[in-house]
């Protein structure tokens, strides 16, 4: 068969409406940091902390993207995408996370929705990608304190009534539990809180003020469609010994059921409840109700399963499997298995995944970047998609992680993940193989979906 064949052959697996797309965050590529008025994010702090990202870098400069909207724009719309999904930095906005506006960031974004429209790409726009104004964290102890939902929620109708003219697709969230646990129980992201206490009450406040917003959203503009992104993984116990079990069900507890349970059901499970004990969160009575708002779209990050070992929580790596440069093993069999599973146990809205890709180690050789492993990685997810729709899961996107190489958080610029490699010392950007594979794919079966 042609290359050509096979790739349609591959497309005609997927609905007609389904939209290829790829995706960013605001921090990890626009750097900018303090330009035009913008405010100083967690991230931002959190960087100068001595020893806490690894290779010592921070995102002021990260792609320069800021400054290199229209060229950009330019690189996506020559992928051939019909969707971007890229997130919003609040500081830009609101520079205090008051409710005062900076009409610059403000303007930014609009240029970009603009740029995207007029290369016939939907955005999809992302509110809450882990860049908090720095004032809300030190002020209000961030989403520790309830009254940063009530202000994530004014922020969302802001940018609803702003922006929503042009956008359809708004998320909420883009993966709690990684602001929960690794910024607040863990500390290995921003803000770097070291307490499970804190954390269950953080992650409790993100999913209230994903509730609040997705109804700010609707008041502001009915016709939206409202989602939050979850980070999903499958868990497995490494072995047959009951800790091991013990370990696989308390991460799947903490990681996939204390959200989906919470979004679609307007509940915490109870066996995580009952673990947490005094480090339960706090509640109000309407709080799970508020949680629980009708979703439009269910986003799912997927990247690797995890192999549960007792004592060692979310282990995403296994002796003898193929893994990438993060460590987390590549086994796209498991996102089929994610997919018909959320599927038997929920009652889903469309699914749309947001993000899936993967870091290898990139060389620049004669001027071309050859990264077949990355390229086998996201064919071979297209493909585990394509047999979970096949066996009924309504999937309605995929999001190719990520545009660009970029500001890896705690890694810093040491893991590449982009299908444009970026020369960080010139701002050149280089298709990939990958992204050659990703743009033959969309352009053979254009006319199945155009
Ligand atoms: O880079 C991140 C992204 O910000 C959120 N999802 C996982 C990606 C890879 O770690």
């Amino acid at each position: 068969m042609h290359e050509s064949d096979s790739l349609r052959a591959l497309g005609a697996r997927f609905p007609l409406q389904f939209a290829w797309g790829v995706a960013s965050s605001a921090f990890q590529i626009e750097g900018a940091a303090s330009a035009d008025g913008k405010g100083p994010s967690i991230w931002d702090e959190f960087c100068r902390r001595r020893g806490v990202i690894a290779d010592g870098t921070d995102g002021t400069i990260a792609c320069d993207h800021y400054h290199r909207l229209e060229s950009d724009l330019d690189l996506i719309a020559a992928l051939g995408v019909r969707a971007y999904r890229f997130s919003i930095a609040w500081p830009r906005i609101q520079p205090t996370g008051s409710t005062a506006i900076n009409a610059a960031g403000l303007d930014f974004y609009n240029r970009l929705v603009d740029g995207l429209l007029q290369r016939n790409i939907e955005p999809y726009l992302t509110l809450y990608h882990w860049d908090l104004p720095a004032a809300l964290q030190h002020n209000h102890n961030g989403w520790a304190d309830r009254h940063t939902a009530f202000r994530f929620a004014q922020f969302a109708a802001l940018i609803a009534e702003r922006l929503g003219d042009r956008v359809r697709s708004f998320t909420t969230h883009n993966e709690p539990w990684v602001t929960a646990t690794l910024g607040h129980e863990l500390g290995i992201f921003a803000p770097g809180l070291k307490d499970r206490r804190i954390a269950t009450q953080a992650s409790h406040h993100c999913l209230l003020s994903h509730g609040l917003a997705a109804q700010a959203i609707r008041s502001a503009r009915s016709n939206a469609d409202v989602g939050i992104v979850l980070n999903l993984s499958p868990v497995y116990a490494a072995s047959d010994s009951p800790e091991d079990h013990v370990q696989a069900r308390r991460d799947d507890g903490f990681l996939v059921r204390w959200y989906m349970d919470a979004l679609l059901e307007g509940t915490y499970p109870a066996d995580i409840i009952e673990f947490l004990g005094a480090d339960a969160p706090v509640m109000e009575p309407e709080d799970a109700r508020l949680i629980a708002q009708p979703l439009d779209f269910l986003g799912i990050n997927y990247y690797y399963p995890i192999t549960a070992v007792a004592g060692v929580p979310f282990n995403p790596t296994r002796r003898g499997v193929p893994v990438t440069d993060m460590g987390w093993e590549v086994a796209p069999g498991r996102l089929t298995d994610l997919l018909l599973r959320l599927d038997r146990d929920y009652d889903l809205p469309p699914l749309m995944i947001t993000e899936n890709g993967a870091a290898f180690r990139d060389a620049v050789v004669d001027g071309g970047v050859e990264d077949e492993d990355r390229r086998a990685y996201i064919e071979s997810h297209v493909r585990a998609i394509a047999t979970a729709i096949e066996e009924g899961v309504d999937v309605r996107g995929y999001f190719v992680w990520s545009l660009l190489d970029n500001f890896e958080w705690a890694s810093g610029y040491s893991k590449r993940f982009g299908i444009y490699y970026v020369d960080y010392a010139t701002q050149g950007r280089i298709l990939k193989r990958s992204g050659e594979w990703y743009r033959k794919f969309l352009v053979a079966n254009d006319s199945h979906y155009r």
